[in-house]
């Protein structure tokens, strides 16, 4: 029988770290550990989301959070497990969620600050939707055992040492990259082990899917308009979750772009700059596509403050430059 080594399909998360810690001659094997202890929230998450529409934990929880919707318990729990692994982990000073107004401090004396989105999509729940968590890892500026400052947490994205997903989908998968590629595990239920699935993850350079909510057509800036009615001129597809993980990661095997554009309502765009795509614009990157917010790419973007929104284009490198030349 094949010995499963680090980098073949089928080898564990925890062996494909191990083997991939090369990469990092000075590696303390601390970011490993992170890797580690967010995989494990990330299992833990699955279990409560799949048994979610059996237990009365489904539901609007009543809480409002920072951006004004209402709080699903999912988000609320699963904003939990993840700050509990973190913290039990012992590699986080920091961390920034969607679910938290300010920045929770964890380990004074550790190195690396995560910034997540815990539940995205989570008015998906409901309807038994896919959801998924969105994360990014930087290290810290400060230095350990210092104060955790604004200056730690508010990072451009070409800061970030690694970013990832887990899609809670037809199969739960972890997604990520440490700037060395990208490859996809999906959790063996049977073993509890996330195992190498989709390695090394080359998203085509071109595709005919577009994500975008056409209900908001007419409260978008006509240059959004005029690319989605290029779009349906070229006979492209429409396919839209309205769960960002899903759509972007369909699109990134597939081919396609994504589009949340400036409102009205949402004169910043809605999605989050810091947890939500900074994350997937390094991944998107890594494997061979683009994210912009219509003039600046994603990652070189400042942010100024935790929950800042941005205007977004992200996926197939060709597609993403043909919607920008609409604007
Ligand atoms: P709309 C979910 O709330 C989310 O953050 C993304 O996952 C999703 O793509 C988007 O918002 C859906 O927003 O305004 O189209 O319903």
């Amino acid at each position: 029988n094949k010995t499963l080594v680090g980098s073949t399909i089928g080898t564990t998360l925890d062996r494909f770290i191990n083997h991939k810690q090369a990469d990092f001659p000075f590696a303390t094997g601390e970011l490993s550990q992170l890797l580690r202890d967010i995989a494990l929230a990330g299992k833990i998450i699955n279990l409560e989301i799949n048994k979610s529409g059996l237990l009365d934990i489904a539901g609007a929880y009543g809480a409002v959070n920072v951006q004004g919707e209402e709080q699903q318990k999912l988000d609320v729990i699963a904003n939990v497990r993840f700050i509990r692994a973190l913290r039990n982990g012992g590699q986080v000073c920091a961390i920034v969620s969607e679910e938290d107004d300010e920045i929770v401090e964890i380990n004074a004396d550790s190195n690396y600050v995560v910034a997540m989105d815990p539940l995205d999509g989570s008015s998906n729940i409901d309807v038994n939707v896919s959801i998924g968590t969105i994360f990014s890892i930087y290290r810290r500026v400060t230095a350990p055992g210092e104060h955790v400052t604004k200056e730690d947490v508010l990072q451009k994205g070409d800061k970030q040492v690694a970013a990832g997903y887990i899609l809670y989908g037809s199969s739960t998968m972890m997604v990520y990259t440490t700037g060395h590629g990208v490859n996809g595990f999906t959790l063996e239920p049977s073993l509890g082990e996330f195992v190498l699935s989709h390695a090394d993850i080359q998203s085509p350079e071109d595709g005919q899917i577009y994500s975008v909510n056409e209900g908001a057509y007419y409260s978008f800036e006509q240059g959004v308009q005029d690319y989605i009615r290029y779009c349906k001129e070229e006979r492209y597809s429409a396919r839209y979750i309205g769960s960002l993980v899903s759509d972007f990661h369909r699109n990134m095997f597939k081919g396609g772009i994504y589009l949340y554009p400036r409102t009205d309502k949402s004169p910043n765009g809605k999605l989050r700059l810091v947890y939500e795509c900074n994350a997937l614009a390094f991944i998107a990157e890594q494997s061979g596509g683009m994210a912009t917010d219509g003039e600046n790419r994603i990652m070189s973007l400042d942010p100024l403050e935790l929950h800042q929104r941005t205007q977004l284009l992200i996926g197939s490198t060709a597609m993403v430059k043909k919607a920008v030349s609409f604007l």
